[in-house]
């Protein structure tokens, strides 16, 4: 295969059966993206494109910012931005390249360039997909100072005047430095609008910020910049929502033999998305309502749906499908054994916890959720999946078990779900496998001290409510559930 996708390709071709092309790319950046993984180019790259073709407003261009390597900048660069999204649904495919994002940039090498961003009076919002981890938070939910250090002794000098290209070592740091950037070029008001799987996702980002601010800054040099925030930023919530598998060699060999070129940037997913925001912008935004998403005062029911219900049972049907030898979501859902106890997760421990958003049916939600997962052709990986689960758990579990041992029930397929993890992190610790979790040093303690590893990787700080890590009779479901794994 020769060539690479880009601008050329674009100008050089039209529209296929197989493939479609953006007719219209924006003109300047509006928005600063933090996290340009695979679920922000299959999501709000899309939603951002379709509101563009709905109205012609070329203000929304993406700079996409890019964490922990270069890669997807020196897939995209080189690309003039451009990346295909190749749905596959259960019965059909359909391959679209998307040209809403205009560049990506790696802070650790160029910060000076996102700082610059932010700051620009064309930019309107920042949106942040940078994973649950990427919150930069201790077990007790506060902010991990030390996780942050670099950036905050960055914010300091930037403070004092100093123009340095200093790297940028934390998602959450490089914000707070964004902003205060932008409030020392004058304060224009301006969006932040966290996209990540976390309950409240918007006033935990907000506090966050406010907490970062106050570390770097002594008591009346932070004043300012806190009352900026108050008066001119806001943090509104929203939920996500897109099955985004890892892009594999097969894919990409798809999509060049469909191109006619090679496609580094190719990503995946499921037909499905919604994205539902909290009306709550400080300045102009994209018309993303024409594109489909939901804007609404309070997302909180459809966060708490979201999580509970979709979340929660697939990091239960990844754990046991990991323990069960099921490489894909798909495989391990279409396994009875597992499918029942995911069910009695959705239907009965987490349904009930929950009040229905404004016109969901969450019983035909719960349906429609196994049916995505179900989908053979995604291959999302039950190894993906089942990452970081330190980081989610607390997120997905924690309020389903509050609820249930409150009503006093003990929640079976919750305590499945637990036990579940226990056993994946029990095997990957006695094979000396790969634990993917920032806290698998904590995991394997927990796992190999003399005693009974089940409560402690129960009780382990942060993970579950007090009174659920209190309850005898949850460890006791979860220890026999634990026993019935292979
Ligand atoms: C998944 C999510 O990896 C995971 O933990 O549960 O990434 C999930 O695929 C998305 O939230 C779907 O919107």
């Amino acid at each position: 295969m020769t060539g690479r996708l880009g601008g050329d390709w674009l100008t050089a071709g039209a529209d296929t059966a197989d493939v479609t092309r953006p007719p219209v790319r924006p003109e300047r950046v509006g928005i600063v993206h933090l996290g340009i993984g695979a679920f922000h180019r299959a999501h709000q790259a899309v939603f951002t494109e379709d509101a563009l073709l709905a109205t012609g407003d070329t203000r929304w261009g993406i700079l996409g910012v890019t964490q922990r390597s270069a890669t997807v900048r020196d897939q995209l660069r080189p690309q003039d931005g451009l990346f295909g999204v190749l749905t596959l649904g259960t019965d059909e495919s359909s391959l679209r390249v998307v040209g809403s994002v205009l560049d990506v940039a790696f802070p650790a090498e160029e910060a000076a360039r996102v700082l610059a961003a932010v700051a620009a009076p064309d930019t309107h919002v920042i949106t942040l997909t940078v994973t649950e981890q990427g919150y930069a938070r201790t077990p007790d939910g506060t902010l991990d100072v030390a996780a942050v250090r670099a950036d905050l002794d960055a914010l300091a000098k930037e403070h004092e005047g100093d123009t340095g290209d200093h790297p940028a070592g934390s998602a959450i740091g490089l914000l707070v430095r964004g902003l205060a950037a932008r409030h020392r070029a004058g304060g224009a008001p301006i969006t932040v609008l966290s996209c990540d799987n976390l309950a409240e996702n918007g006033h935990v980002l907000e506090r966050l910020v406010r907490e970062a601010v106050t570390a770097a800054l002594p008591g009346d040099a932070a004043a300012p910049l806190l009352s900026w925030l108050d008066t001119a930023v806001t943090f509104p919530a929203s939920m996500v929502d897109r099955l985004v598998p890892a892009t594999t060699d097969e894919h990409l060999a798809d999509v060049a033999a469909r191109l006619g070129v090679r496609d580094d940037g190719v990503v995946v997913a499921e037909p499905f998305r919604q994205w539902v925001v909290e009306d709550r912008f400080a300045g102009p935004r994209p018309a993303w309502e024409r594109a489909g998403a939901v804007f609404t005062d309070d997302v909180r029911p459809w966060e708490r749906a979201k999580l509970r219900l979709l979340n929660g049972t697939h990091s239960l049907i990844a754990y046991a499908g990991a323990v069960a030898g099921h490489t894909t979501i798909s495989a391990a859902v279409a396994d009875p054994a597992i499918a029942a106890r995911a069910r009695t997760y959705l239907f009965d421990d987490a349904l009930p916890t929950l009040t229905a958003p404004p016109g969901l049916d969450l019983a035909a939600y719960g349906e429609q959720i196994l049916g995505r997962f179900a989908n053979p052709h995604l291959r999302h990986t039950t190894e993906k999946v089942a990452t970081d689960g330190t980081q989610k758990i607390p997120q997905r579990w924690g309020e389903v078990l509050t609820h249930r041992l409150a009503a006093g029930v003990v929640p079976e397929g919750a305590a499945y779900g637990l036990a579940a993890w226990i056993a994946f992190v029990l095997r990957r610790v006695r094979d000396d496998a790969p634990l993917p979790d920032p806290r698998a040093d904590e995991l394997r303690a927990a796992a190999t001290a003399s005693g009974d590893p089940v409560s402690r990787l129960l009780a382990l700080p942060g993970l579950l409510p007090a009174e659920a890590a209190r309850s005898a009779s949850l460890t006791s479901a979860v220890s026999t559930a634990v026993g019935q794994f292979p």
